[in-house]
């Protein structure tokens, strides 16, 4: 009898808040996982949060009967969502068999085995693993033996034996057919033409709110080599990268194409440009299988800085848009602590080279790492700001440092008094450093608050506020004056502005944001405060 699987995709942002998340991010997860498992007669039921109307009426129905539950998240609300779903599952069902994986439950595994919202969690790559805990399970096996996985034995965390990095050329392609892709082309597709405030990230080129692009992710690389201290990739995945080849991708993608016709995609591997090589062959044979769609990825900036200008001509050549890049410090000691190697002036360099080939950078920054120095922090918000009013269409954002657990930056944090948290809520409401954890040292008061108005003036200065009046203007105008010579005190012209809009809230004559933006169905990634309406 085949079995059935029954998989939860928590949702990706608290729907309290009205930020629907862009939905060209598919439950790829799953997608990979399962692959291999219907090799051997399994049968899987998805429930994605994003695209589902009544995801908690569609779990109840599929449990029935089932065989399994599964699910997914990463640090932030996904948590909390996961955690309270696997709790009513695991109180109807206390002996089904239950197994989290993903990021945040591989560097968190106790969390869930303690308090038996899992039989077993899957330590990193997940593809073979799932299969044969699966299979442990159906034929009676011991799942002790079952390579890669985190138990509970005895009162306390048990490891199997560790599971080597699976090449993913030796693994079968993610099971599209499972999902619906037209709901998601649907979401991505009313989000873009009612939201007043569209997408912060830059359309193609030829692409608008009024012609909205249709978008959908694919992996094409797991793991990482680099050995970033505030980062739990090479915790969880030791430093070692596995990438599909570029003849294996580019047929895939071809035939991805043919089933669901798309614009764009988005590759959602830690770092996509780590093989120069690979990477070329890859815009090459875009280039001659003539697919015409547009591309984007994530690449470190040496990466950049390294590559030749013919790959970079052909990453322009092949419909490359946009690339993501963690720049994460501006300061030569910050960049030592948390040893990405970025080298004094390469970010200007990286940002410069993709520019002229009008290839969008979407770069990112973190403050707030244990011990840096307020001068540190500054210089990475003045840095930001300098990418971002150099390079206007391209985004700098500036994140807060959040420690995760088992990282080398993470364990610093611990030493000097941060306590991990310890509930599901906790770190789902985890988007943000949380200013108010006293354990932990806080930023100082003037970084505070030149972060906040930096992350207040960005979406002025991108013209994301709505309003046309010569008052807007002369704002976007001193957003960039402000951002440009750093000068963050005594936003005056600020102040009256919002003033003038809670008075017209006051008088019911505006909408609150929230409601403005729920109602609109913006999409947001990342933090709420990267757009903004008026
Ligand atoms: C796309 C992405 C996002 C998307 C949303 C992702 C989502 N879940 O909805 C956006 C852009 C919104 C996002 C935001 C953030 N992200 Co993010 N993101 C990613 C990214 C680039 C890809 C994730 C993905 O789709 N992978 C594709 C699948 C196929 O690979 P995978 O996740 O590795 O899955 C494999 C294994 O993990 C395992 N597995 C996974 N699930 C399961 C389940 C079971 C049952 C089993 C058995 C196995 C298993 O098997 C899979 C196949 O081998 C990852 C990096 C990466 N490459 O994974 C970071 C990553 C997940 N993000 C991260 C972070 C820190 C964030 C932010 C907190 C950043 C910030 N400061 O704002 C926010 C939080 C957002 C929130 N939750 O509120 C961290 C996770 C940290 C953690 N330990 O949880 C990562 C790992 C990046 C990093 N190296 O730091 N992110
Ligand atoms: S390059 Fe990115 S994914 Fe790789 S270790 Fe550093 S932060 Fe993590």
């Amino acid at each position: 009898m085949t079995q059935r699987v029954v998989m939860y995709y928590p949702e990706r942002g608290d729907p309290k808040l009205g930020q629907p998340y862009s939905a060209d991010l598919m439950p790829l997860e799953f997608l990979h996982i399962l692959s291999p498992a219907l090799e051997h007669d399994f049968e899987f039921d998805i429930i994605d949060s994003m695209v589902e109307p009544d995801p908690m009426g569609k779990l109840w129905e599929k449990l029935e009967g089932a065989f399994a539950f599964a699910s997914t998240c990463i640090v932030g609300y996904q948590v909390a969502d996961g955690a309270s779903v696997a709790e009513q599952v695991r109180s109807k069902y206390p002996d089904l068999p239950m197994i989290w994986g993903g990021w945040f439950p591989s560097v968190a595994p106790e969390l869930y085995l303690s308090r038996d919202l899992a039989n077993a969690v899957c330590l990193g790559q997940g593809e073979v693993t799932f299969t044969e805990w699966l299979l442990a399970i159906r034929n009676g096996t011991p799942v002790d033996e079952v390579a890669g996985l985190a138990l509970w034995r005895d009162g306390k965390l048990f490891h199997t034996p560790k599971r080597d990095l699976v090449a993913l050329d030796d693994l079968p392609p993610p099971a599209f057919d499972l999902i619906d892709v037209e709901k998601y082309l649907d979401v991505q597709e009313s989000q873009a033409s009612t939201a007043k405030v569209r997408y912060r990230f830059p359309d193609p080129p030829g692409y608008s709110m009024q012609k909205p692009y249709r978008a959908v992710s694919y992996f094409s690389s797991y793991g990482c080599p680099e050995p970033c201290t505030f980062c739990c990739s090479p915790l969880v995945t030791d430093r070692r990268w596995k990438a599909l080849d570029a003849e294996v991708l580019v047929d895939r993608i071809v035939e991805l194409k043919k089933i669901y016709p798309f614009d764009v995609v988005r590759f959602q591997d830690a770092n996509f440009g780590v093989h120069e090589k690979r990477v070329k062959r890859f815009c090459e044979l875009l280039i001659e299988r003539d697919l015409n769609i547009h591309w984007n990825a994530t690449i470190e900036v040496e990466t950049i800085v390294r590559y030749s200008d013919e790959t970079l001509d052909l990453m322009r050549d092949s419909g490359c848009h946009m690339m993501w890049v963690g720049a994460e410090a501006a300061a030569a000691e910050t960049q030592e602590y948390i040893r990405k190697g970025i080298q004094q002036g390469n970010v200007d360099i990286a940002m410069r080279r993709m520019w002229e080939r009008n290839i969008k950078i979407g770069l990112f920054w973190i403050i707030g790492y244990p011990d840096e120095t307020p001068a540190s922090m500054r210089e990475t918000l003045t840095l930001a700001a300098e990418m971002k009013t150099l390079y206007p269409t391209c985004t700098s954002e500036v994140l807060l440092y959040r420690p995760l657990p088992g990282t080398v930056s993470g364990e610093h944090a611990e030493r000097n008094g941060y306590e991990m948290p310890l509930s599901f809520d906790t770190w789902g409401g985890m988007v943000e450093y949380k200013f108010e954890n006293k354990t932990y040292e806080s930023l100082p008061d003037d970084i505070k608050r030149d972060y906040h108005r930096y992350t207040y003036l960005v979406p002025w200065f991108d013209g994301l506020v709505k309003g046309r009046s010569p008052y807007h203007r002369f704002l976007k105008w001193m957003a960039g004056y402000r951002l440009r010579n750093h000068r963050y005190a005594w936003t005056v012209e600020f102040k009256l502005y919002d003033l003038g809009k809670r008075f017209m809230q006051s008088l019911g004559l505006k909408r609150r944001p929230q409601l403005a933006a729920r109602a609109a169905g913006v999409a947001v990634e990342g933090t709420s405060h990267n757009v903004r309406e008026a």
